[in-house]
Formats: C-alpha cells, structure tokens, sequence
C-alpha cells in the first residue's frame, strides 16, 4: 500500500517526519486505531499491548496513572511497544508556560525521551509549543505537539466562542505543532475543525466507541466511520478495546472499520 496514494492531499501536505511516519505505519497495519491504553499497573499494560499491538499504529500513555511505575519497567513496555512500530504518544495534556512545559518533560518521567508526541493546551499562549521543542531538542529527539483544539467531555470551555479558532491559527503555523485533538463524538465538529486547519495538520480524534453506553463521568462517544469521514486521521480508542471481554477482537473490528473508512474518505 503506497501511502502517498492512500493519503492523498494529506500525504502532500503533513511534512514532518512523524506525520508521514504515521501515516506509513496505518498502510502497513491497515489501521487508523491509537489504543488509549488507561491502564494502572505494568502487567496489565504489558498483556495489552501484547494482545493488540499488531492492529494500532499508535500507543497513548498517561504514564502517571500507573501504581508499580519504575523507570526501568517503563523502558522496557516503551521498547516492547516499539518493536511493535508504534508511535509513542504521552497524553500529558501539558498547560504551563513554555519553560515549565519543558522542563515538565524532564522530571523522573522524562517524556522527552521517549515520546513521540505530547498533548498540550493553548491556554497559555504559543510559548508552550517552543518549550516543548526546545525539550525535544536538548535530547536531539524529533517531538510533535498535539494541540487540543476540542474536546469530547460535556461542557468543556474550549467551546467557548472564539477557542478552537485561535489554537488553530497559531498550531497551523507552528513548526512543532503535529495536530489538533478533536472532538471525536460531534462528527459536525469534526467537519468545521477540518475547513479550519486545512490539510496540513493531523487531527486525532478520542471520544469513539461502538457502545456508546460505555461513557462515562462526562464522556461523550460517536461512531468510528463518522469520524474518520469527518476529517479524522485517527481514532483514539480506550474502553472501546481495554474493557472488551476479547480486547484482540475489538481492536481488529476498530482497525477494520477505520481503515475502510480511510478508503472510503478517498485521496
Ligand atoms: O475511549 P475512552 O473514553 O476510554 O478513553 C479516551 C481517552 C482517554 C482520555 O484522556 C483521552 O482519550 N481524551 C483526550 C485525549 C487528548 O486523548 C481528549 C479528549 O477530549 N477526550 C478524551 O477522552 O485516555
């Protein structure tokens, strides 16, 4: 599979090196599944990515909800993800001003390291995607952002006038700047965020679920193919494959449906 001709415009104009990274890992796995891997302790972490790691291209972290963490068990789930050819993505949702985001990618988790990509919220101003950079570089590490631009909980403030629009205008001029997060549930969200960012910028998509009776404390769930046909160049799933009674056969029915959507969307 020739990604240039299944990604179409995207592939012509998302130019970094992890974008087009991404988008040769979903033509070889033929899935556009980032697993949200919410689990709290190395086992079950390690037996999930064991069991679903050939159907994602993506593996997101949130690398401080786990109970037994250790440098050294961490390094070795990253290794085994890699091996996998997954990206490495740490949803630290960072909001600090820029010399505090960064050396927030220090610390005893040193996310700098080893992720790929990092969420982040504009609220700060644009100084938090040079920070992020300058972390990324002082370790000689390619590193994108994610910006959100929405989200998928009730009642979020990025849904006050004016927020969504402002995050797009400086993420899509930013060199660090990977993505957007978008709002996964709302496909009428997705197709505005779309025409806002053009084709030159990722948007990830959480708040995916087949059962949408899954959401939970504010979770907001919409269909896969609706996303992805919405502009979506991922989806983000978590309970949708972690708290599955077989979490291999739902991964493979989220890659299938997410990749026939990728075909269907068209170059
Ligand atoms: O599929 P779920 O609901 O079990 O998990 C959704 C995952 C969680 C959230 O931290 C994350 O997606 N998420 C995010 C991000 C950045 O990924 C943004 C958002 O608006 N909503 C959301 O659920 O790991």
């Amino acid at each position: 599979m020739d990604p240039a001709t299944i990604w179409g415009t995207r592939w012509l104009n998302c130019n970094q090196p992890i974008a087009k990274k991404y988008m040769e890992v979903v033509c070889k796995k033929q899935s556009l599944v980032v697993l949200a891997a919410d689990k709290n302790n190395m086992e079950d972490l390690n037996q999930l990515i064991d069991d679903v790691g050939d159907y994602i291209s993506a593996l997101k972290t949130h690398v401080d909800l786990i109970d037994d963490w250790t440098k050294e068990s961490w390094m070795n789930f990253i290794s085994k993800a890699k091996e996998k050819n997954l990206l490495i993505f740490e949803d630290r949702k960072h909001g600090d001003i820029g010399k505090i985001a960064r050396d927030q990618m220090g610390g005893i988790y040193d996310s700098k390291s080893w992720a790929d990509l990092i969420t982040a919220h504009l609220i700060s101003g644009p100084s938090i995607l040079d920070g992020m950079q300058e972390a990324w570089n002082s370790v000689n590490k390619e590193g994108g952002v994610l910006l959100l631009a929405q989200m998928s909980s009730e009642g979020n403030l990025l849904e006050l006038p004016g927020y969504t629009d402002s995050v797009v205008n400086i993420g899509k001029d930013h060199p660090a700047c990977f993505g957007f997060i978008g709002n996964g549930s709302r496909p009428k969200e997705l197709i505005d965020l779309r025409e806002k960012v053009g084709e030159g910028k990722m948007i990830w998509t959480p708040g995916v679920n087949l059962n949408i009776n899954d959401a939970e404390l504010g979770q907001r769930y919409g269909d896969p193919e609706k996303a992805i046909l919405s502009g979506s160049d991922a989806i983000i799933i978590g309970s949708g494959i972690h708290n599955a009674i077989k979490p291999r056969d739902e991964a493979v029915k989220y890659a299938k449906i997410s990749w026939e959507a990728l075909m269907k969307r068209g170059a």
